[in-house]
Parts: C-alpha cells; structure tokens; sequence
C-alpha cells in the first residue's frame, strides 16, 4: 500500500488534460428471451475502459426482477464499488453486485425500471485490503486534501479517483462483445425501450487514461420481452418454458454455492417469509 500511495502522490502532481480524445462507443442489443446485452467498441484513441457507471432505463414498466436477472458480466470487471458502499468491511473482492439504485449509493435489491450498472476493473496489485480503505470514502465529500482518497484533489471521491488508484499499466480489451448480460421482465406490452446514459455520479466511463472517455450516449435499444410460461417445468430456471443451455448457464455460475457456509455472497436470496 505505502508504494501505491508514492505512486498516487506522483499521479496527482502529474498535470491532467481537461478533455480526452479517447472515444468508445456502446452497444446494446436484444440478444433474446427478453435479454439486453452490453458491448462496447473503442473507436479511437489508445486507452481502453476500466471502469462503467451506466444508468438505464426501462420503458413500458419493464423492470429487472431481482439482481440474479444479471445472466452474465465479463469476468475482467469484477469490482463493484456501491457494493462496499454500506460497510466496507463486508466487501468481497470479486463477488459483490454490478447493479445499483439509481441516484444513490447501495446495491440493487429489488425490481426497478431505472438502476445502474457499475463495474469496474483492478489490476492483481491491488488488494482487498486496498479496494476497503478507498471504498470506505466512496462519494465522500471534504475539502482537500483532507480526504486522503481524492487523488484528483476535486473534493469528492468517485470514480475518477477509483480508476487513478487502478491506473499504472492496466490493461482491458478494445472491445467486447458481451460486457453484461441482464435478463428483463415484461411490464404487459410484451416490448421495452432500454435508454442507457452515462450515471456522473459513478463517474461515467472512465480509460485506462484516467480521464473519462467520450461515448454515444444518450441511445435506446429495443428488446422483446417474451410472455411468462404459464407452466411448472423442472430446470427452467429462466422461465421460459424451455429447458435449453440457458438454463444450463445459470445453473453453472452458481455451481458448488453454499449458501449455509457463506449466506453473504449476494447470489443467495434469502426466501420470502
Ligand atoms: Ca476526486
Ligand atoms: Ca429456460
């Protein structure tokens, strides 16, 4: 940790540029059974995204259910900084919850048309211990330096001090395909317009160049969402009334979960009373 905060100490003196010129461009799509997919491009450039605060919206009262709709996130973004928000110390490196409340602090914890997506990406150097002490001082506001988390000295502790302290060499892909996957849930018009835009108070997208990257946002994607299955079919655990490699999927990612040895890991539910 004492060579990482030299190293912050030198990123703080090294001069910023205002405005990057670093432009990636999202995409989302319909990819079936009521799924929206998030990919992205860069499109010009030499830095590559480390962190996504993405806020979406869901027309026609589409909601995400619960936060197992979360089919799948690209296993190089891990880090969920509104999962260590409420009590760092509970913060599980790797296993915390990439959706959020929009507009405030705090892991996703039932339906909602409006949330946001926030991820983000480490290098190995950077230890449990690390992510706790910065996410104790997430979104917290002091005048600086007082705060010794706000590397950028701006007053607050978001996401651009979150990809400084990531900084030094990481490296993620130009472009992905499948960056997360959400299952979505009908709202009664069997369709939804998806309105993804940047959320600035999880910092929006920020490079591998410290500086937030420009992108194509406001834009909406339209997903059909297919009608529930009216029936009780063994293994369709998506509901769609198929049982097909979906389901299998679902079933792997929690493959040897056991939810008595460890009732904090946020796959497991607890039941309705
Ligand atoms: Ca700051
Ligand atoms: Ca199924």
């Amino acid at each position: 940790m004492k060579k990482k905060i030299t190293l912050l100490i030198m990123l703080v003196i090294i001069p910023i540029k205002s405005v990057s010129s670093d432009t990636i461009t999202i995409n989302a799509y319909d990819s079936g059974n009521g799924q929206i997919t998030i990919g992205y491009t860069m499109v010009s450039g030499t830095s590559t995204p480390l962190t996504f605060g993405l806020r979406v919206t869901l027309s026609n009262g589409a909601t995400l259910a619960s936060p197992s709709d979360v089919i799948y996130v690209d296993s190089g973004f891990p880090i969920y900084i509104d999962h260590a928000y409420g009590d760092p110390g509970s913060y599980n490196y790797g296993i915390g919850h990439p959706l959020a409340e929009t507009g405030m602090p705090g892991e996703l914890t039932s339906g909602a048309s409006s949330f946001t997506i926030s991820l983000g990406s480490f290098p190995d150097s950077i230890t449990v211990q690390d992510v706790r002490a910065f996410s104790a001082e997430w979104l917290s506001e002091e005048a600086p330096p007082s705060n010794a988390m706000d590397f950028n000295l701006d007053g607050k502790v978001d996401f651009i001090d979150y990809s400084m302290m990531a900084g030094g060499g990481q490296v993620t892909p130009a472009s992905m395909v499948n960056l997360i996957t959400l299952q979505l849930h009908d709202g009664g018009s069997g369709h939804t317009e998806a309105t993804i835009q940047l959320d600035y108070i999880r910092g929006g997208i920020i490079g591998t160049n410290e500086m937030p990257l420009d992108t194509n946002f406001p834009q909406s994607v339209h997903v059909v969402i297919p009608a529930p299955c009216n029936y009780i079919l063994t293994g369709d655990l998506d509901g769609n009334c198929k049982v097909d490699i979906v389901d299998f999927a679902l079933m792997a990612t929690n493959w040897l979960t056991d939810c008595d040895a460890i009732p904090t890991n946020p796959v497991c539910i607890p039941k309705q009373a």
